[in-house]
């Protein structure tokens, strides 16, 4: 079909737009606007140049404005001479006894992680809310130290920051519930030794996986099956116990892996890091156990095995397009253009946003990828703090893998693959972008693009009302700030959104391969979706943590429902079967963990009773469940154990602290029934939770059951979960009013139609369609090709680029 000449045909005319643009820049004087506005750096109003911007001629499309932000981003991660200051001095310590990581080996200290320890919220405030001068900057490293019989990984801070003759280091142990001196056993010190373990059982029976599926896993470069299991291992009677599984590696380019499960197992007692003592406990074929490798072979070559059939990767497990052609679908697509200036501004250095009336500060951490902190509306903060916690996938199935995986992708790290996002798909052709970075092998490694901003014009309007003479309509402009990780085989996208109503979207989306189970004794925990295929059932709990302000930090969290009742009322004489709305307050922590209530009766609010407005009512800001959102299935998790505790509830109510700044640590699943953070434990204490600082951890997710349209992959249409954040009782109106991207439209009959357009002036501008054209070319897309910036040379920073995968 000609669908690409059209859209070459098409990059070459200029189409004639009409553009909407503001003609006067006085603030509105807008009766809502209690709070000040001082701290939004006012250079991100349109400046009057800007405005002469917009003339007949081409249209004007620049990029954010340079801008600074009023303060800096205590949060935004080390710069590459601090990670690398503390990374040479770290080698020096002769006590850590260190070894680069190029050379070490699995009896080898290595240094895992350089990064910034964020700063205490109780240090953070005196500076961005006065005068204070900013917190001291410490460092935050991992230390893997396997030269030991019993090898830890350890949590150390480094500062203060510059390193001078001041500096020390010490275990970071204030954040963690287990008082372990920052450390926690390494199960995976030696998971090349136990790769090398699995290709000795499985040359075992080298013959029969030849037979079975024509290949071999044996750590030879011929191999073409994989073996690997369950995830976090179990960890019964102080032993340490896998299960693995034969997959099948695609045979074509497609990443199908985790669609090519085959039907055996084995298991294995790795405990210690004696591989001599380590013992194979037994085979797993359709359902029936062989606990020694003869029964298994004697079953196997015995007349009556049923063999079954394999997983093998096809048209079916790739991605590319096939299938019959779609009506019309050969010409262009609608396009999403932006005709002005962008009208939002980004201290790329600082990592600070404002747009419209919002304005925040961007961290990332290697662990939780992309946080949000000091995100205030009309200069008034309302968050602290909006981060991902942790993201776990539970699995259930009739076999050992499935059975026993419970993946807390922290220990993967949501930074490291935050990859380069992809201009046209994963944000619009014409969004702004950041670089984010991360440590790995004594490098600052740099991903480039991969935090985008966008405005986008819903397709719905913010408001609307329509009577037989007028109708009154607001454009639903709001904006977003997106980042992926791919971990594994699934594709996580975290959105933030920001509403001219004030409101705050959190949301989620999942794409990518699901982890699939073989199809025998699978049929309780799943569709079967291909040959030997299982949809195998899962559970994804995002956890996040969203520290409210409200009218500053004494907060009140209020619940209010819809109750049935029956009234009676001075003006009838009989009862009415009716309702009323409930209003009550969570008093301390032991009320603090909350399932969402049937039907949704339930509004969860947090407000400060301290600050009611004139009518009396406590201004706040309501927590609204409005994409699916779900919590963990399974009770007491004997994959998690005490792991599980983030996840079991919708919400949780907590008082804020600094020794508990998160829900999750990434090595909790190296120790479940002692992990470094047990949630339950930051709700022993039982604090009141009226007029304190609050924090409020919530839960995103889905209870996925994979089905025949997962193939090859999730998609996010789907797959996606999501909270508002919106303000209620908290300004004296809708502030929406606000905004010139309105019209009302008086009409009558006989009557021309009378144009009320709100200050917005019609300039006519072109769009040059070839410079859309020129963004949506992905010739230059690296992906997760990384910039490594250590040892570092200022007049070379990017000396080398290198892949993490
Ligand atoms: C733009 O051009 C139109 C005619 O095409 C004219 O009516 C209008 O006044 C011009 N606007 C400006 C700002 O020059
Ligand atoms: C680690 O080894 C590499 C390659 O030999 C070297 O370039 C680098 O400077 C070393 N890093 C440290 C921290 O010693
Ligand atoms: C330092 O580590 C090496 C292995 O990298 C080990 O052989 C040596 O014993 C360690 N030294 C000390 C003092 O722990
Ligand atoms: C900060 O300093 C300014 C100027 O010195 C002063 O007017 C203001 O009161 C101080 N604010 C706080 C919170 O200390
Ligand atoms: C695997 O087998 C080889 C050859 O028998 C042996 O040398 C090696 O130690 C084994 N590895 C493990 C981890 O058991
Ligand atoms: C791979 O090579 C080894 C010998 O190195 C052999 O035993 C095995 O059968 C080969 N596997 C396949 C799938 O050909
Ligand atoms: C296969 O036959 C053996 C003996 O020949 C018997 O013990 C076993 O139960 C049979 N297995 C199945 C699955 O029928
Ligand atoms: C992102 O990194 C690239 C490559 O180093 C650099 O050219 C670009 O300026 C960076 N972008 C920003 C916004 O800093
Ligand atoms: C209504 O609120 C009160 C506390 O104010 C509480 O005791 C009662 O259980 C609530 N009733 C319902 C039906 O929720
Ligand atoms: C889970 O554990 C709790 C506390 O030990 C117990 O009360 C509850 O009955 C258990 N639930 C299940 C389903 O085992
Ligand atoms: C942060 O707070 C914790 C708990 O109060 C404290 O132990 C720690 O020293 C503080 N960190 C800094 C850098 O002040
Ligand atoms: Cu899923």
């Amino acid at each position: 079909m000609a669908g690409h000449s059209w859209i070459s045909s098409l990059s070459h005319i200029s189409l004639l737009l009409l553009i909407l643009s503001s003609s006067s820049l006085a603030a509105p004087n807008s009766p809502w606007m209690r709070e000040a506005r001082s701290r939004l750096a006012k250079s991100s109003q349109l400046s009057g140049s800007l405005s002469k911007r917009f003339t007949n001629g081409s249209c004007d499309t620049a990029g954010p404005e340079d801008f600074k932000a009023p303060k800096a981003n205590v949060w935004s991660g080390l710069t590459d001479v601090e990670a690398a200051s503390v990374t040479k001095w770290l080698f020096r310590m002769s006590g850590l006894n260190l070894t680069n990581s190029s050379k070490a080996g699995e009896w080898d200290n290595t240094l895992l992680l350089v990064e910034l320890n964020v700063p205490n919220k109780t240090d953070v405030l005196p500076y961005i809310d006065g005068n204070a001068s900013a917190p001291e900057r410490w460092a935050h490293a991992v230390l893997d130290m396997r030269a030991s019989e019993d090898p830890v990984l350890a949590d150390i801070l480094v500062g203060p920051l510059p390193i001078d003759s001041a500096t020390t280091w010490m275990p970071l142990e204030y954040p963690y519930t287990k008082k372990s001196g920052g450390k926690t056993r390494n199960l995976d010190a030696d998971s090349g030794l136990s790769y090398e373990f699995r290709c000795n059982i499985s040359a075992t029976i080298a013959d029969i996986t030849m037979d079975l599926w024509g290949g071999t896993a044996m750590c030879k470069k011929n191999d073409s099956l994989s073996i690997w299991g369950i995830d976090p291992v179990w960890q019964y009677d102080g032993r340490v116990t896998r299960w693995v599984q034969f997959w099948n590696y695609p045979t074509d380019e497609f990443d199908a892996l985790t669609l090519l499960p085959l039907g055996l197992y084995f298991k294995t007692d790795e405990t210690g890091r004696d591989p001599s003592a380590w013992k194979l406990e037994g085979w797993l074929y359709n359902d029936v156990f062989y606990p020694t490798t003869a029964e298994f072979r004697s079953a196997y070559f015995s007349a009556n095995f049923t063999k079954l059939p394999p997983n093998v990767a096809g048209d079916w497990s790739g991605t590319d397009r096939r299938g019959s052609e779609l009506p019309m679908d050969a010409l262009p697509p609608p396009q999403a253009v932006r005709a002005g200036p962008a009208r939002y501004s980004v201290d790329q250095e600082a990592k600070y946003v404002e747009w419209m009336d919002f304005s925040f500060y961007i961290g990332f951490t290697r662990d939780r990828g992309m946080a949000l902190y000091d995100i205030r509306h009309k200069g008034q903060r309302i968050l602290y703090e909006l981060s991902l916690q942790e993201a776990l996938a539970h699995y259930a199935g009739g076999d050992p893998t499935q059975s026993g995986t419970a993946y807390l992708d922290t220990f993967y790290g949501f930074g490291p693959y935050a990859f380069e996002l992809v201009p046209g798909y994963d944000c619009p052709a014409y969004a702004s972008y950041m670089n984010t970075s991360f440590y790995i092998d004594e490098t600052t490694h740099t991903h480039i693009n991969s935090i985008c901003f966008f405005e986008f014009d819903a397709d719905y309007p913010m408001q609307r009302h329509s009577t037989g003479t007028y109708v009154a309509n607001t454009k639903n402009v709001y904006f977003t700030v997106r980042s992926v990780s791919t971990v594994g085989n699934y594709d996580y996208m975290f959105s933030y959104e920001f509403y001219l109503d004030g409101s705050i979207k959190v949301t989620v989306r999942a794409s990518g391969y699901i982890q699939s189970a073989y199809f025998a004794a699978n049929e309780d925990y799943g569709y079967q979706i291909h040959d030997a295929l299982s949809g195998s059932m899962h559970d994804h709990v995002l956890n996040y943590k969203a520290d409210f302000d409200i009218l500053g930090k004494a907060n009140s969290f209020q619940m209010t429902t819809f109750v049935p009742t029956m009234e009676t009322y001075p003006w009838h004489d009989r009862p009415r079967n009716t309702m009323r709305v409930n209003r009550t307050m969570l008093k301390s922590e032991s009320e603090g963990k909350i399932f969402y209530t049937g039907n949704g009766a339930t509004q969860y609010r947090v407000v400060n009773t301290d600050k009611p407005n004139k009518y009396g009512e406590y201004r706040g800001y309501r927590i609204l469940p409005s994409d699916g959102t779900c919590h963990l299935t399974v009770q007491n998790s004997s994959n998690l154990e005490a792991a599980v505790h983030p996840f079991t509830h919708d919400l949780y109510v907590l008082r804020q602290k600094d020794t508990e700044p998160r829900s999750c640590h990434p090595y909790n699943g190296f120790d479940v029934y002692d992990p470094m953070i047990d949630f339950s434990e930051f709700f022993e204490d039982d604090e009141s939770l009226e007029q304190e600082d609050l924090v409020v951890y919530f839960n995103l997710g889905m209870h996925h059951l994979p089905h025949t349209g997962d193939l090859p992959n999730t998609v996010f249409t789907t797959a996606h979960s999501g909270v508002q954040f919106m303000p209620v009782n908290y300004y004296e109106g809708d502030v929406s009013r606000e905004t010139r991207q309105m019209v009302r439209v008086d009409y009558g009959e006989g009557k021309k139609a009378e144009v009320k357009t709100f200050g917005q002036d019609e300039v006519k501008c072109e769009l040059d369609m070839s410079s859309m054209e020129e963004g949506k070319d992905l010739s230059g897309y690296v992906g997760d090709v990384v910039i490594r910036k250590f040892p570092y040379d200022p007049n070379d920073p990017y000396f080398e680029t290198d892949s993490i995968s």
